[in-house]
Parts: C-alpha cells; sequence; structure tokens
C-alpha cells in the first residue's frame, strides 16, 4: 500500500524527545531531523537523537544515570528497526553501557540476531568496542534508589498481596513528594522517522520500570511491543507500562490498524481500547474499572501523518515531541479517557 501523495518528512517522540539536551543545544527530536534532512540514514539520524538522552544524567529513565532495579543495579533495553532494511536489533537487561540504542544498531547490523540479553549483550557490546562501566548510577539515581530501599525493606515480611500494595503506595508517596519525576517511573523514549523518500525507521531505549525484578524485560527492547515499523506502512512505539503493551503487542497492532488505513491517531487509540479490554485483574483497575496506569503511544504513517496518544489527557502530563520542516514543538498526546490513572 505505497502512497502516492510525496512523504512529509518528521519525527516524533515521546515529550522527553524535546527536553533534555545533554548540555548541548538540541534536544533528540531536532538532532534526529535536522541529520535526517542531511541526507543521513533515517535510524542513524533517531539514534544520533535518543543517544543524547541516553548520555543526559537529568534523564532518570534512559540510559546513563537510569533508575536502577531492585538491588540497585541499571539494567537498560532498547530495540531499533529498519523500515526499508527491514531488519532490527535489540538488547535486553544490558548492564555497563551507557547507549543501548548503539548496542541494539550492531545486533542488527553485525549478527543473525534480534535480541541479546543480559551477560551475552554486555560481552557482545565488550566486543563491538563500547566502553563497559562498573557502574551506570548516578549520585541522584543511588540516592533515590536507597531512599525507596530504606522505605521498602521493613516491608519485607508481609504477606505478598500487602506487600504488593505497600512497596506501590511507597512509589506513589515518592511521586507525590516530588522525588521521583512521574514520567521516569514510567519513563523512557520512542522516537520514530519518515524522510521525505518515505522510509520509516525507529528506536525505543530505556532503564525500563523503576526498582523492576533483576532481569525483568519490559516492552522496550521486545519487536511488536515497545517498537514495530513496517517499511511499507509506518511505524509505532510506545512509552508507560511495558507489562500491559508486552501483553498485547500493541504497537504491532497500531501498524497494523494503519495498514487497515487507520490515521495513526485512530490507530493508536484502538491499541489504547485493546489494552483497556485486557484489563482485567482488580490490581490493575480504578473503582470505576479503567486502567489505574498509564501508557502511550507515538506513531506515524508513510504519509508523514502523525500522533502521540495516551490512555489519560493531559492532567497526566503525557505529551509528545514532534519535529517537521515548521519546526519542533510538543503536543498534548489525544487521550482515550479522561481524568488521571489514579482514583
Ligand atoms: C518498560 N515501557 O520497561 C518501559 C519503560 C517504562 O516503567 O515505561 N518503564 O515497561
Amino acid at each position: 500500500m505505497r502512497t502516492q501523495q510525496r512523504p512529509k518528512p518528521v519525527v516524533i517522540a515521546s515529550g522527553n524527545g524535546h527536553q533534555y539536551r545533554n548540555g548541548g543545544t538540541k534536544t533528540c527530536i531536532e538532532t534526529a531531523f535536522a541529520q535526517m534532512m542531511q541526507g543521513g540514514d533515517v535510524l542513524d539520524a533517531l539514534v544520533a537523537g535518543v543517544t543524547i538522552l541516553e548520555l543526559d544524567p537529568l534523564e532518570t529513565s534512559v540510559g546513563y544515570g537510569g533508575l536502577p532495579n531492585a538491588d540497585g543495579v541499571v539494567q537498560l533495553d532498547a530495540c531499533v528497526m529498519h523500515g526499508p532494511k527491514k531488519r532490527a536489533g535489540g538488547v535486553g537487561a544490558l548492564e555497563g553501557v551507557r547507549t543501548p540504542a548503539l548496542v541494539a544498531v550492531k545486533v542488527m547490523q553485525e549478527t543473525d540476531h534480534h535480541l541479546i540479553v543480559g551477560k551475552g549483550a554486555q560481552e557482545f557490546a565488550r566486543r563491538m568496542g563500547f566502553k563497559i562501566e562498573e557502574d551506570l548510577n548516578t549520585e541522584t539515581s543511588r540516592k533515590l534508589w536507597l531512599e525507596w530501599k530504606r522505605r521498602t525493606d521493613s516491608l519485607h515480611y508481609l504477606d505478598p498481596i500487602r506487600k504488593e500494595a505497600a512497596m506501590r503506595q511507597v512509589d506513589l508517596d515518592m511521586m507525590n513528594e516530588g522525588l521521583i519525576d512521574r514520567n521516569h517511573f514510567y519513563g523512557t523514549i520512542n522516537c520514530n522517522g519518515v524522510n521525505a523518500k518515505g522510509e520509516i525507521c525507529g528506536v525505543t531505549t530505556t532503564s525500563g520500570m523503576a526498582w523492576k525484578i533483576p532481569g525483568r524485560l519490559g516492552d522496550s527492547p521486545v519487536l511488536g511491543a515497545g517498537l514495530y515499523v513496517d517499511g511499507e506502512i509506518g511505524a509505532a512505539g510506545s512509552t508507560g507500562r511495558g507489562e500491559a503493551n508486552l501483553f498485547n503487542l500493541t504497537s504491532y497492532l497500531v501498524v497494523e490498524a494503519m495498514r487497515r488505513g487507520m490515521h495513526p491517531k485512530d490507530a493508536g487509540l484502538e491499541g489504547l481500547k485493546r489494552i483497556k479490554a485486557n484489563t482485567v485483574e482488580t490490581r490493575l483497575r480504578k473503582g470505576n474499572g479503567d486502567p489505574n496506569f498509564n501508557i502511550n503511544f507515538y506513531a506515524i504513517n508513510a504519509k508523514g501523518e502523525y500522533a502521540g496518544v495516551s490512555m489519560y489527557d493531559e492532567k497526566d502530563n503525557v505529551n509528545y515531541a514532534v519535529c517537521t520542516e515548521e519546526g519542533a514543538r510538543v503536543l498534548p498526546c489525544e487521550p482515550l479517557l479522561r481524568g488521571t490513572a489514579r482514583e
């Protein structure tokens, strides 16, 4: 279904894509769009963009300085998809490398595999010439982990259900006290682009859910979940509660909806509706039965149409970043539901 219209070049990302600069002058989407417009490979341009966030210690949901797992270790996930080449690569639970998206590119370019995780991913990165560091925590991420540990350790002897509720309360308290940015607990960056030739690529990179069980993989490195690109149709990627996305392989679902002719916005809302319908466990629902978490999708099609959608509206502070020939800006996501993920 290749479009007849001349594609309008665009780079889209989660809101943090137009927030962090790592001490430089340009954000992720500005960098990626400029590089793409200079004729660079679309995926290389997007990865150059997200690398800014991975390296920025202030961005505590991606790369270096990301909030660590329950043992205090930063474990990173990322994947990339190249539409025209129909190639992909990803890494999961990678420790010691600040830039997992660049390692995912190497998996795509240098191996027959799509996903390498854990120790193997680190060994692979070492062989590809990446610097392996002992610890990717910054002073901030370590301090926050210590605070979380202090608040949760006394809970170790509770029964599992009470413990889960109590630990969730600790997370909420830390967010309400402003210690953790709500968007960083469920952080991540997804960045997708299409150039004037209609070449579509995407990348997603994250430190994953804060305080996760060591080894937990979320949706971000998994093709079809954290990211899906079809070179003829479009791209979709996600931030937010990874478990909900993994269960529904929603980015794939969104791209398939675009294949059937839906606009990226309607396709994204379709994905959110599926997640809502499959959220049946009481612990994941508000009193009215709606999901008690947020999740967002960022979608583009081969014409350069785009949208950011979220389960809840802007009161939940969900926005997306977009860069076109008209410049870079942050826009509110189109919500499926009114209000916030909390009661
Ligand atoms: C994940 N969707 O690992 C990613 C990132 C995130 O809480 O949102 N973390 O589930």
